[in-house]
């Protein structure tokens, strides 16, 4: 999905972490991949403008929180964000959805993927099928609800003849048990009247809670006006791009819906009924930079660097073996090391981390709790005392050489120090745990 935009993002990432200074060739820099990836996956050219300005602006003006280079990755982040809209909320309550869009966008996929979301949610959903005009219309839906064993009405038991709002209606009554009903309706080649009146129809009748417009993400930048079309008729409350898993122009659809009073609620990403996501864009564009839970992460740090949440006695510079392991096990906490080490600005030290580089990295992480596992309370707290008879008997109990203890309490020395500096006020470094160990092994190297 959209992966040269996200190869491309990347890579800018990646140039923003290796980067010696961040000054204003180098946010020139980033700004034109920036565009470059935005225009490529088909992002209105007025909106890649914005952006770059904003993350120009923001780059170099704001106050920093965090270090240079995290503000840049921060501040990227966040423009990507604000150009998709945040999503909308979709309740996971008694509803009735009406699904709507133009011919072939995918409306009946959605409606089992829709009732297959909710499924798996826990709630009960039934589905309708309002189109008449096709005649494999129902079969198509009918078959999709089987198979995930969700129920079904078009209408068969009705006589000839019967128009679309009476079945619709026919449903909702037959379905009043269950929790979510959804509405299929008939698709046109373009925004025609008779379709337009069509589903007003439906929707003066039915009253439904969401009213889904279904895109094709191949129309790019036509899902504004489609969008804003079908919402001045029934009023959208979120709209779903399909087909998502093929083709470039995903930005452009995306960018351009967020432009509309509604938002993106969910994405088709494949013809399987579970192909199917709900969509947030923080989530969204982590994944898009390859960053894992991004914005936790930014938060962790922001909030790591309130001076009222630093621990005192890391502070106090004693700083033991222990409160290495309790770091270590605070990064394990955080997530995917590689992810964590992924956005460490590492560039600053010269240090191009390889994935596997990544990986010996974490066993090594995983060694050091080993060998801490086999020293003394003594060792722990006062690891001074660690000589090479200590050293010998670390490496036998953990199974290690005592090349690698040694590398441990050079490890611990490192950090010790950087501790006291922080200290005494002479250095600055963000007290995001993990964070400061991942300065620390950058130091080692
Ligand atoms: N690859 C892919 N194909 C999809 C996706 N969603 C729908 N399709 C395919 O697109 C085609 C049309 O989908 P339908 O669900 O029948 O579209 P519709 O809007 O109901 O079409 P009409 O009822 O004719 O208006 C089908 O072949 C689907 O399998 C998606 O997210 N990814
Ligand atoms: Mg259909």
């Amino acid at each position: 999905m959209l992966e040269k935009l996200s190869s491309s993002l990347k890579e800018t990432l990646r140039k923003i972490a290796m980067a010696n200074r961040i000054d204003k060739q180098t946010v020139d820099e980033i700004v034109r991949d920036i565009q470059r990836a935005l225009i490529q996956a088909d992002v209105k050219i007025s909106l890649v403008k914005e952006i770059s300005n904003r993350i120009r602006e923001r780059s170099l003006k704001e106050k920093l929180v965090l270090n240079p280079r995290e503000h840049v990755i921060k501040v990227v982040y966040e423009e990507l964000v604000r150009i998709l809209g945040r999503g909308v909320e979709v309740p996971l309550a008694p509803q009735q959805i009406m699904m709507v869009g133009l011919h072939g966008s995918g409306k009946t996929s959605s409606c089992a993927k829709l009732a297959r979301y909710y499924q798996k949610k826990g709630l009960k959903p039934a589905v309708i099928c309002a189109d008449v005009y096709r005649p494999a219309a129902s079969d198509q839906l009918r078959q999709l609800c089987e198979k995930i064993g969700v129920s079904f009405y078009d209408g068969a038991n009705l006589p000839a003849g019967k128009r679309v709002t009476e079945i619709v209606k026919a449903g909702v009554r037959g379905f009043e048990k269950y929790d979510v009903k959804i509405i299929d309706t008939a698709g046109r080649h373009a925004l025609e009247k008779e379709m337009i009146d069509e589903i007003r129809e439906i929707e003066e009748m039915m009253k439904p809670e969401q009213r889904f417009l279904v895109l094709d993400a191949s129309i790019g930048q036509q899902a504004s006006v489609q969008a804003r079309a079908f919402d001045d008729a029934i009023g959208l409350t979120g709209i779903i791009i399909t087909k998502m898993d093929g083709t470039a122009k995903g930005g452009g659809a995306l960018s351009a819906v967020s432009e509309t009073s509604s938002g993106v609620a969910f994405l088709g990403t494949g013809e399987k009924v579970d192909d199917f996501e709900k969509f947030e864009s923080d989530r969204f564009i982590s994944r898009l930079l390859g960053m894992g839970d991004i914005k936790s992460l930014i938060e962790m740090a922001e909030e790591s660097l309130k001076p009222e949440e630093v621990d005192v006695d890391l502070l106090k510079g004693k700083f033991t073996l222990k409160d290495l392991y309790k770091q270590l096990e605070a990064v394990k906490k955080m997530g995917p090391f590689q992810k964590l080490m992924q956005m460490l600005p590492l560039g600053g030290y010269g240090i191009d981390l390889d994935d596997q580089m990544y990986q010996i990295t974490e066993d090594k992480l995983k060694k050091f709790k080993v060998m801490m596992d086999s020293m003394t309370e003594e060792e722990l707290t006062e690891p001074k005392i660690i000589g090479g008879s200590r050293i010998k008997r670390i490496a036998r109990g953990s199974g290690t050489t005592t090349a690698e203890v040694n590398e441990l309490i050079k490890y611990h020395k490192v950090m010790q120090k950087m501790m006291k500096s922080l200290a005494s006020g002479r250095v600055k470094i963000p007290m995001m745990k993990g964070m400061s160990i991942g300065k620390m092994i950058k130091k080692m190297k």
